[in-house]
């Protein structure tokens, strides 16, 4: 089915989430709906107070600019503007627009009549926003423990933070979570290669020469079957991929919980538990 005549069939009324009909329409190519609207509401007002922030601060350098939580000693109190207050309510406008747009997506996923994957795995990538702003801080007892929002700024404090563990790479969550970011890239840069190696298949001077038609997967199969004996599927590739992601992301919230919350001593030391087996007197 063309795209304009599928657009037609699907540009339909209902799959809301709230709102009803109120807001069930489109501008341009973009579906609107209740949680656009907010979408726009707080992300247009937190970079505004991202500017407004810059503006009062003492550079307009790109790298340098930088809005910091409050001081550790306001707790988890509200701050005044200009002394983290600002990096609190930018803070609430970044969730309040995440969480807009991940809704936003179920409301199109409703209409489609399609599964919730996608708002399901970018819901794990706002756990991991969520979890170093508001409950590592929350479980610290401080909203200075969050990171500060600029680009120098949060190298600064991941280097920071690290280097408080001693050395972070120790920490066997990281672990987890650095080996999922790889495997994920692994898992894309073989799908993506497959893929186009057998919608593209061939090249000028090539045996068997080169013919058109774009290879069925039985060809991807017989690929991984001949090199490494085992194909996981063309479904299966993808729910790998699927699963392989979100842990990458699932276990860079929990490197970062356990990193003070559980854990305050640094990560080497976390490994003398294998040193102190019995079975080593
Ligand atoms: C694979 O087996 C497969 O099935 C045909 C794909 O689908 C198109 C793939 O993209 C990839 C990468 C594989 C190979 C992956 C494993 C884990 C054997």
């Amino acid at each position: 089915m063309a795209l304009l005549s599928f657009e037609r069939k699907y540009r339909v009324r209902g799959g809301t989430l709230i709102g009803g009909d109120l807001f069930d329409f489109w501008i341009g190519p973009f579906y609107v709906g209740f949680f656009g609207l907010t979408t726009a509401f707080f992300a247009s007002v937190g970079t505004a107070l991202i500017l407004y922030g810059a503006a009062i601060g003492p550079t307009w350098n790109i790298w340098r600019i930088s809005i910091a939580p409050p001081d550790l000693s306001y707790g988890l109190a509200l701050a005044p503007l200009a002394e983290g207050g600002l990096w609190q309510v930018i803070t609430v406008c970044a969730i309040g627009a995440f969480v807009s747009w991940a809704l936003r997506e179920v409301e199109i996923c409703r209409k489609l009549g399609i599964g919730f994957h996608v708002p399901f795995a970018f819901s794990f990538a706002i756990l991991a926003y969520v979890t170093l702003v508001v409950v590592r801080p929350v479980l610290l007892g401080a909203w200075g423990h969050g990171f500060p929002y600029g680009i120098f700024s949060h190298l600064d404090w991941v280097s920071n933070v690290g280097y408080q563990y001693l050395h972070f790479h120790y920490n066997p969550a990281h672990m987890i979570a650095v080996s999922f970011f790889f495997t994920t890239t692994l898992a894309l840069s073989l799908h993506g290669g497959l893929i186009l190696s057998a919608a593209n298949p061939g090249m000028t001077d090539t045996y068997p020469p080169k013919q058109d038609e774009v290879k069925t997967p039985e060809y991807e199969d017989t690929f991984f079957r001949d090199t490494i004996g085992y194909s996981v599927g063309t479904l299966g590739i993808h729910r790998l991929g699927l699963i392989l992601a979100l842990n990458a992301g699932f276990w860079s919230a929990v490197c970062i919980v356990i990193s003070g919350p559980f854990w305050n001593k640094g990560w080497p030391q976390w490994w003398n538990w294998w040193l102190n087996l019995p079975i080593w007197s």
